[in-house]
Order: C-alpha cells, then structure tokens, then sequence
C-alpha cells in the first residue's frame, strides 16, 4: 500500500475535480500492473493499472488508495472492471465519499466473492485525498498556506522589498509544490505589489495550476504578468457581486474566468463563499502564497488546513511586514495552533509542515 500511496501522489494538482489514486497489481509476489488517475480526472487508476496487466490480473490483489468506484462513468466502474479482470482480493485505503460510491464499490466486490480488506494506510490516504473529502463533504478546498518568511516572520523590509528572503532551494521547492495544487491563491494587495506570474518554472514540471486572485473590486491591471501569461495558466478572478460590468466583461473577454462572490460584513469578500465557489468549479487542493491580510483572514476564520513554513536564518526587525496580518489576539489561546509534521533544511533555510488535526470523522471505513 505504501507503493500504491506514493505512485498515487503523481498526479496530485492535476486530476481535479477527481482524487489522483494509485493502484497496483500484485501476482505471485509481483508487480504485474501499476496505474494512477489520469490528468483531468480519467481514465481511473484501477482501469490503467488492469490495462497494463492484460491476463496477469487474473486472480491477483489489487492496492488501491481509495475504494474502487461503483458508478457506471463513461468507461464502466472499476469495481466492475476489478471483477471482470478476474481480480482475486482488493486492499482498500479509505471509503470513498461520493456519494455515487460510498462503500458501494467494496459492497459490490464483497458479493460476488472478492475478499476486500479496508483499511490499510488509510491516514495516509485520508491526508493525500483530503482535498477531494473537503470538497465532496465539506464543499470546500482544502487550503494549504504556504508562508516563506525571515526568522522573525516577516516577508518584505519597510519598504516592501522581499527579493529574497529564502534561498534558490526553498525557492525551487515552492515551484514544486505549485504543481502539486489545483490552483494557486493571492490577494489583490500581493498581486499588485509583486506582479507574480505564478507559473511552475521547474524541469519536468507539468502544467500550471489555476491562478486565483481574490479581487473584489477588480482592481487588477489587464497588463499584469498574470493577464500576459492567461495563455500558459488559466486565470480566475473572485470579486463582488456588485464589481463593475465592463470590468467584468473585459476580462471574460480577455480569457479570464470572473466568479462573483458574496461580500463579507467587514467590507471584503466572503471567504467561505469564495471557497464554495471555487469548490463548485472543481478545485479540491488550494495553495495561497499571501498576501499577509488574506492569510490572516483565512486563519482567523479557520479555513487553513495545512501550513508549510520556508524560514531564512535572517532577521528584519519590526518594522518589516509580518508574513500574516491582525489577528486581534488578546491571549495566547485567541491565536491558532497547528501540529506540527515535519521539518527539515531546504539549502540555507529550514521547511516546516503544519497541520490542522485530521478531522478522522469524515473518513469511514466499510
Ligand atoms: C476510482 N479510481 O482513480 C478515481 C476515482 O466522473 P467519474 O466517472 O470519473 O468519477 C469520478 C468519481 O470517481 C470521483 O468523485 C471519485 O468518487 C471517484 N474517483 N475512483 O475508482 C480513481 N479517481
Ligand atoms: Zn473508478
């Protein structure tokens, strides 16, 4: 199952709306089929995994990091496909939610006498999916903040110059981890300041997530690099309802895709309307590169899940800009902790992982 997990994780950030499952075959001790799901969320891993083993599935066990779908889709179910295959056993990570499938694909296996085990690496495979649970259960993304900051957190100096904090590794690693995402998220401050491309400029990297800018008046330039580059990257814009209809119009034209949001009562938009939106148009794993005020936002309304930390052995004093704004803690317990699960040296820096406790009740296990 560990196999099947890491070979699961490939196509993460490019199977949305659909999870990226991994699935192996195993015969007489080996590997006779591996598959993965496919960019844009087909052909399922199940199905590449049985294609690639021809007759040696037969009678074989399959791993696969989520439970095989029940659903007749365009190419028939993989719990189907799995019993036509003539598979013998079935390891199953974790129930799939949909509620198309929901124990239904284990169901289906179990009653024509294929032995199914559940189970096995399902907190792996809880975290891996938990962009896909979030969607389906909570209808939302899950929301990874990524914060690259001095030693004492802050990201630019007082006069807003931030090039760079972090060393070229830590760099290299945040494109990395953009193709790894459904879509990357800004606000407007931090579009404006830097006009970011956020594009994944790493070898072997493949294609570009979505770029989201959470822009309520429509304040961006049309001559931004992240307009320039609508060609290489899709280009979201969430604003309020009541934004300017020729701005709208403009940037619809020019390729963008423009998603009216709900304004929140402190004036800005709505983030828990935002990320519905961006769930109903099929994002599932989201990574927000700032700015301060979105990220203090989202904190405070608790809709953080993951933080990954890139921290330079530098300090800038306090006069610099803090990586989150206003948080408005009075105590110690007014602030959010998170747990933390791993930590390492990226070139000169250190990188932090930080994550919201699991929640183990949206995973089942049938
Ligand atoms: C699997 N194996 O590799 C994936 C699964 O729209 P469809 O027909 O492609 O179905 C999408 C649903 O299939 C998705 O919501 C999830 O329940 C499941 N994903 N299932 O057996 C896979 N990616
Ligand atoms: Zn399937």
């Amino acid at each position: 199952m560990a196999c099947a997990l890491r070979h699961g994780r490939r196509m993460q950030g490019r199977t949305w709306p659909n999870p990226s499952v991994g699935c192996l075959l195993i015969s007489d001790g080996r590997l006779v089929g591996r598959g993965v799901t496919q960019p844009g969320g087909r052909p399922h891993a199940e199905t590449r995994a049985i294609d690639e083993a021809g007759q040696q599935a037969r009678s074989s066990t399959a791993y696969v990091t989520l439970e095989p779908c029940a659903h007749e889709g365009q190419s028939g179910s993989c719990a189907r496909r799995l019993l036509e295959a003539g598979v013998g056993r079935v390891v199953s990570a974790v129930q799939d939610p949909d509620p198309r499938v929901g124990g239904c694909g284990h169901a289906m296996l179990r009653a024509k006498g294929v032995e199914v085990t559940t189970g096995c690496g399902s907190a792996e495979a809880g975290r891996d999916h938990r962009g896909f649970f979030y969607r389906v259960l909570l209808e939302r993304p899950m929301i990874t903040l990524k914060l690259a900051s001095s030693f004492d957190g802050k990201v630019a100096t007082r006069t807003g110059h931030s090039k760079w904090i972090t060393g070229r590794h830590s760099r290299r690693l945040v494109h990395a981890m953009r193709s790894q995402h459904d879509a990357i998220m800004i606000g407007s401050g931090t579009a404006h300041a830097d006009d970011p491309e956020l594009t994944c400029r790493i070898e072997g990297g493949s294609g570009n997530p979505v770029r989201v800018v959470l822009d309520s008046s429509l304040t961006l330039r049309t001559d931004c690099k992240l307009a320039r580059t609508i060609g290489d990257a899709p280009l979201w814009l969430c604003h309020q309802s009541g934004a300017d209809r020729r701005k709208i119009g403009k940037w619809n034209k020019s390729g963008a895709r423009s998603i009216a949001c709900k304004t929140h009562r402190n004036g800005r938009l709505d983030l828990e309307d935002v990320l519905t939106k961006l769930a109903r148009h099929g994002l599932t794993r989201i990574l927000c590169e700032g700015g301060s005020r979105l990220a203090a936002s989202l904190i405070a309304e608790d809709l953080v899940d993951d933080i990954v930390g890139f921290t330079a052995g530098l300090v800038l004093g306090a006069e610099a800009l803090s990586a989150v704004g206003n948080l408005d803690c009075s105590e110690v317990s007014d602030g959010r902790r998170y747990l933390l699960d791993l930590v390492d040296y990226v070139g000169h820096d250190t990188i932090s992982h930080w994550t919201r406790p699991l929640d183990l009740g949206l995973y089942q296990s049938r």
